[in-house]
Parts: C-alpha cells; structure tokens; sequence
C-alpha cells in the first residue's frame, strides 16, 4: 500500500504541478508557459530525420504529440519522485530540483522567455514538494485504516484543485490568445487617417493640469464587462430593426464605404462625483448615426433607439438626440485609431451631449427602433434615470484638493463643459467671496470641454476654492448638491488649499 500511495501522490504532484505552471502563466499572461517551453524544446531538439518520420506518421498532430509526451514524461518522473519520497528525501528533491532548472533552461532559451517564466517553473517545482509532503507525511501514522481515509481525502481535494486550475489556466490562455488575434487584426486595419492635431488654443498648458486631448491609453473606462468582448470587425454586424421601413444590417465594410466623419467629443459617465475624473475628450471617427437612420427610415411613434452591446449590455437613447443635427457617430476610430478593445473595437456609439450609461454603446451589435415606454434598459433597471442630458460641470484641478502652495500668485486652472450648449465663462471664488473670472481656452465646437485658468494671490492660511461655469445661453452651474444617482452629480467644485 505504502509504494502505490507513493507512486500515486508522485503522479499527482507532477499533475498538480503541471496545472499550477499553467495557471499561473496565464495569470502572469506570459506567452508560453513552461509546458509549452519544454514541448517547443523537445521538437527543435529532435533530430532532423527523427522528426521527419514522427510527421511522416502522426501528420499534423507532431505538437500535441510533443506536448502529451512531456506531460507524460513529467507523469513518470513525478512516480519516481513518489517511490523516492520516504526512503532517500534528498534524491528525490534533487530531481524535482534538476526538473526545473531544466525546465527553466528551456523556458530561457524561447524568444519571450524571462524571469517570470522561471519563477512559474519553480512554482511548480514547490507545488510537488508541497503535495508530496501534504499526502505522504500520515504514511507513518500507527493506525494503517486512518492514514489511508485520510490520504484518499487529501488526493481527492488535490485531483480536484489539479483539474480546476489546469482547467482555468487553459481557458485563460485562449482567452489570451483570441485577444492577441483580434489585437493583430486591429492593428493591421488601414483605416482613413484621421488627423488628430489638438486645436490651437485649446491646450493651454497649465503644469499639473490634466490635457485637453486625453490619450487613448490615459481614457477614463467604464463598463460592466469584466473582459471585453473580442470581436473581429470581419464578421462583425450591425442589425437594424424594430420600428423601421427597411431593416438594415451593416458590415464594417459597409461603413467604411460611407466615410468616416472627424468629431471632438467630450463624453462623460454619469457616475463621475463633482470633482471627478470619469470624463474624457478626443477626437472619434464614424459615420453620423442620423444618416443610418434616415436610411432604414423611422416610423410614427418611435421615441427610442434601443442598442445592444455584444456582451448584451444595452441602453435606450433617445431618438431625437440622433437626429436633430448633432454629431452622433457610430465610431470606428478614437484618437486617430481603430478603437481600443477596451473603448468598443470595433465599432460604438459617441453622443454628444448624452452621458454615456444612455448613449455610448461599446461593441454594438444591435439596433432596435423603439418606444421608451416598451422597455427598460441595463441602468434604468437599477434605478438610473431614463434620459441622461450631461450636465454643465467645471472641475478645479491645480491646485490639488488639501494641496500647500507657496504665499503669491498661484495658478488655479481646470475644465469645465456644457455639451451641446458650449461653455461661455468659468469663474473662481476664495472662501466664499467675490466671483472672479477665469481665462478660458478655446474649443473647436461645442461638444468639448474647455480649459480655464486664472491667477490667485493667495495669503497664508487655509482658503476654499470654488468654480462655477456658465453655459453659452447664460445658465450657470447650479449650486445645488445632487448626488450621481439618478442621473448625474450637480454642485460646486471646491478643494481646500493650505497657503505658507
Ligand atoms: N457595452 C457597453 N457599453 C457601454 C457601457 C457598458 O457597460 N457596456 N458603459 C457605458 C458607460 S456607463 C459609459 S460612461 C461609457 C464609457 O465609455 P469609455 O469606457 O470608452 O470611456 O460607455 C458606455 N458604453
Ligand atoms: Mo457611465
């Protein structure tokens, strides 16, 4: 009993070792794992005519055979390892030891091969200590009937975790791998090149302050998938339907054959606080959504474009929003750039003047023409309001909210947007004193924030700074405290600076 609880737990170990080396490289994302390392070694260390004969029999199933081959190698040196355990410890740990120093030669040898390669195949090497001594340490136990109750459970627990682990860390890996595909295609695509040129003045330059253009990478992100979907533009469509004269489904051919219109947006989630940085301003290239519509032709009655994400996400905008004039695009380009997976590759939603939760639809896929009063969407479900007009919002980003600045002229500078309406001034009061204007820089339309800055001659002590803006017809932001439910924050923004 005791040698084939030996040989068992061997078995396991190395099993339980090989699952862990692959989830754990899916963890760190590396390019290969270790098992792969090895497998890729093994067939560009097979001779040359060895090689040729294994193909010349097994065709294309040379790599899985090399790959279940190590895994069975790896099998029978965990027996070894097993039956080695009690009797002579240390030859048994020298293996484990040669393993992976071996295994850690292969995984350096690879071209992506680096430190974190190494450190999973020591991992696993620890994980088959670390089962060995779990399963076997009771073997001595006196009373034989209970040291084994005990060993089974313990390897059932183990059998278990092995094929969970294993089984996660290969769905990862695909995962990983349909993400590097549709990352390649994105990058492959040829798509209009869109001048990404900041407007002059816009920027105005104010260290600390965050850019008027905000980069791709640097977009603020919001969405419920926990990974975006992967969709190749080849086969993505866009079904048009619901309460229309013609449905209509489009390609991304399609929509690249009917020009891409340029648009600097400014969108906005409406989870962002007063103060808060969940709003960003590029330039988005797509065609206008109103052409589309005017196309399949809207009938009597609907109010509602119900869009559905692939990942069956979904928000209804309204109609009206889409077609009375403004640049509502359905956006295959962010900043220049086919979109970011993260942002809606390959095609999504940008309406100006709509926060997001009602009208920015990632990765649509579907177009349902509507009515309001039929259905209820994703965050109106839970209690967000219907429509979502942005509201006029400034924000004081120099200095920092608790910041201590030096006595003297000191730059306060921020952003501020009224979407659709554009911004006409911002001003800034200290402790509740006096409005001062701002300096405000310019805006190519007015869907985009607009950078403010002034100068404060601050004296030693602690001051509250607040900004309010105005709109273009007027209206000033509203004092009143509103909280982002339901449908996006409203007051004053204000930061406490300490002068010395
Ligand atoms: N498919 C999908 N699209 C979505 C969402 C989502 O959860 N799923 N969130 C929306 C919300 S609430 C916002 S604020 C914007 C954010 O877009 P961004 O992540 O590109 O900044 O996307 C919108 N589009
Ligand atoms: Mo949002």
């Amino acid at each position: 009993m005791t040698s084939r609880a030996s040989i068992v737990s061997g078995v396991l170990a190395a099993a339980a070792a090989i699952a862990a080396g692959e989830g754990l490289a899916a963890l760190f994302s590396l390019r290969e794992s270790p098992l792969l390392a090895v497998g890729q070694t093994v067939i560009e260390l097979t001779p040359g005519p060895i090689a040729e004969g294994i193909i010349g029999v097994v065709g294309q199933a040379d790599k899985p055979l090399a790959i279940a081959s190590v895994v069975v190698a790896i099998l029978l040196l965990g027996s070894l390892v097993g039956r080695w355990w009690l009797p002579h410890r240390l030859r048994a740990f020298l293996l484990v030891t040669a393993l992976v120093v071996l295994t850690s030669a292969a995984v350096l040898s690879r071209p992506y091969g680096g430190v974190a390669g190494v450190f999973v195949s020591v991992a696993a090497g620890v994980v088959v200590l670390g089962v060995l001594e779990l399963l076997l340490r009771e073997r001595r136990h006196v009373q034989a009937d209970i040291a084994r109750r005990s060993f089974i459970r313990t390897a059932a627990v183990i059998a278990v975790a092995t094929v969970f682990v294993g089984a996660a860390g290969e769905v990862m890996a695909s995962r990983r791998r349909r993400r590097q595909a549709v990352e390649q295609v994105r990058a492959s695509l040829k798509l209009p090149s869109r001048s990404a040129a900041v407007p002059a003045g816009a920027d105005l330059g104010v260290t600390g302050q965050s850019p008027w253009l905000s980069t791709n990478r640097d977009f603020y992100r919001i969405d419920t998938a926990l990974q975006p979907p992967l969709i190749d533009p080849e086969g993505w469509t866009l079904r048009i339907h619901g309460m229309v004269d013609r449905e209509l489904t489009l390609t991304y051919q399609d929509l690249l054959d009917r020009g891409l219109e340029d648009a600097w947006i400014t969108i906005c989630c409406v989870s962002n606080p007063v103060g808060g940085d969940l709003i960003g301003n590029t330039v988005w290239g797509g065609v206008p959504i109103k052409d589309i519509l005017a196309e399949v032709g809207i009938q009597d009655g609907a109010d509602a474009l119900l869009s559905t994400s692939d990942d069956g996400w979904n928000c209804g905008t309204p109609l009206e929003a889409l077609t009375d004039g403004r640049n509502a695009l359905l956006a295959l380009t962010m900043n220049g750039e086919p979109l970011p997976i993260p942002h809606g590759f390959p095609v999504r939603q940008v309406v100006p003047g709509l926060y997001g939760y009602v009208s920015a639809t990632k990765w649509v896929v579907d177009w349902e023409i509507t009515r309001f009063a039929d259905f209820e969407a994703y965050w109106t479900q839970r209690g967000w309001g219907e429509r979502g007009p942005i509201k006029t919002e400034s924000r004081i980003d120099v200095p920092g909210n608790g910041e201590t600045v030096d006595a003297g002229m000191t730059t306060v500078a921020g952003v501020a947007w009224a979407q659709q309406v554009g911004v006409e001034g911002v001003e800034i009061r200290i402790d509740g004193g006096q409005w001062q204007k701002a300096t405000l820089g310019k805006a190519p339309n007015v869907d985009t924030w607009v950078q403010w800055t002034t100068q404060w001659d601050a004296e030693p002590g602690e001051h509250l700074i607040e900004a309010r803006a105005t709109n273009a017809d007027g209206v000033p932001q509203t004092e009143e405290v509103a909280d982002v439910l339901p449908d996006g924050a409203t007051g004053y923004p204000r930061i406490g600076v300490k002068v010395t």
